[in-house]
């Protein structure tokens, strides 16, 4: 039976994406190169410094562990500033409503991201409550497709994996509910997200029929 779903933030429940590109481009401009925003596709989902090692590996540029370092913070300052604009209301579609319905239903909540910033990001839209864990970059050692991320937020809504269900729309997010042993459910195109259990175009697609009928694939 099916008792808890974990979300991802950028992309699931915020279009955060759009400010890590714009930071990220400022700092690839700042070194002398751009990328486009079909490059930036690749950085969903993916740590802060992954994401660095990808862009400068675009820009055929290479820089030493510190440097490395300076420039992931000086990007993370240009994203803070734009997160703190972020206003209640600006989740995407659906987000806030699916999160309410299914905890009146019962069901507990636990984020799942990647992002280090996704507690000001929750603050800010006024949401946090609707979460009864909270596990971001801060509290994991491996990045997605590892399932730590998720494993945390069953454990500590104190679910099994095999009765949880992930929305992500990352790949690689995808990759680590699999490597769960967790329900998955894409968020975004099923010819990008194959290997997800059901792929909804956005969470205002999602209902808690279509939720209870995961429950047909036996994990
Ligand atoms: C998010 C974004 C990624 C970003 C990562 C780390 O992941 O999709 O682009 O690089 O967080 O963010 P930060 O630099 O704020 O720690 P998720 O897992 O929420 O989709
Ligand atoms: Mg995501």
């Amino acid at each position: 039976m099916i008792k808890a779903c974990l979300f991802d933030l950028d992309g699931v429940v915020v279009d955060t994406a759009v400010y890590h590109y714009k930071a990220w481009k400022k700092l690839a401009n700042s070194l002398g190169f751009d990328f486009t925003e079909v490059q930036n596709e690749e950085l969903k989902g993916v740590s802060r410094m992954d994401s660095l090692k990808k862009i400068l590996a675009w820009g055929g540029v290479s820089k030493s562990g510190e440097e490395m370092n300076a420039l992931a913070t000086q990007k993370n300052e240009w994203y803070v500033d734009m997160i703190q604009q972020i206003k209640p209301g600006e989740e995407l579609p659906g987000a806030k409503e699916f999160l309410q319905k299914i905890r009146e239903a019962g069901y507990k909540t636990a984020l799942g991201s990647a992002s280090k910033n996704a507690g000001i990001i929750l603050n800010n839209l006024g949401i946090t409550n609707l979460f009864d864990a909270i596990i971001d970059g801060n509290s994991v050692t491996h990045s997605k497709p590892d399932p730590e991320v998720f494993l945390k937020g069953a454990e500590a809504v104190g679910v099994q994996p095999n009765e949880s269900v992930v929305f992500e729309d990352a790949v690689a997010g995808i990759e680590a509910a699999i490597a769960g042993g967790m329900y998955s459910v894409g968020i975004g195109q099923p010819e990008v997200l194959t290997k997800a259990d059901i792929v909804v175009p956005g969470l205002y697609d999602m209902s808690i029929e279509k939720l209870k009928s995961l429950e047909k694939i036996s994990k």
